[in-house]
């Protein structure tokens, strides 16, 4: 079994809902268990300004599938929750990211892996340090919580009223 790490997004409707059912048909999977889920966070929408404030989340999985099998699973997801793929970097009912596979480095046109953006990105980097703040990143040499301090933490991050995503993560 591998521990990756995901990030989750959410920018329309029942955002909370949307990160609830996401995990919840991660953990339904038979080849994916969840170990650990961040608090929920609210943020400032980056890249492309003009679109709601997201919730964003990192979970912890434990997977035998490959990293393009894993790709396929979430891109399933993403899927079944009606994500629309219109705008690159736009509004999303959905986005499942693979951050980090263990160590392992992936550079294929489908799926780089670590996730090329994140090390620059507070509302990924801030609820990764919750629940993995000594993981190195495999290319920076750097760990979660290093990466977390030299990003900063704008104030454009902050816990959701809600934050508790109350899935039982084993
Ligand atoms: N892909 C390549 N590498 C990966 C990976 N490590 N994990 C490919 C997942 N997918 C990966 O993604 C486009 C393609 O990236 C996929 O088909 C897959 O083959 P997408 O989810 O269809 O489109 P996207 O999400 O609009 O593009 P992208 O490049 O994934 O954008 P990001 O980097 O996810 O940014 N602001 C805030 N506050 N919070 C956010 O969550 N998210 C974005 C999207 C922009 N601004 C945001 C947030
Ligand atoms: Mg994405």
């Amino acid at each position: 079994m591998t521990s990756v790490y995901l990030g989750l997004g959410s920018n329309i409707g029942d955002r909370l809902g949307y990160l609830r059912r996401a995990l919840e048909r991660l953990d339904k999977h038979p080849r994916i268990r969840l170990s650990a889920v961040s608090r929920c966070y609210e943020t400032a929408p980056l890249e492309y300004p003009d679109q709601p404030w997201f919730l964003n989340a990192v979970a912890c999985i434990e997977t035998d599938l490959a990293p393009m099998e894993l790709l396929d699973s979430l891109q399933g997801i993403e899927h079944e929750l009606q994500r629309q793929r219109t705008i690159r970097w736009g509004p999303r009912t959905i986005d499942l990211d693979i951050l980090l596979f263990a160590d392992e480095l992936v550079a294929e046109p489908r799926l780089q892996v670590p996730h090329i953006r994140m090390h620059d990105r507070a509302f990924v980097l801030v609820p990764l340090a919750e629940i993995a703040p000594d993981f190195m990143h495999p290319i920076l040499g750097m760990t979660v919580s290093q990466m977390r301090d030299e990003v900063g933490r704008p104030t454009a991050v902050k816990v959701h009223a809600e934050g508790e995503l109350n899935v039982s993560a084993r």
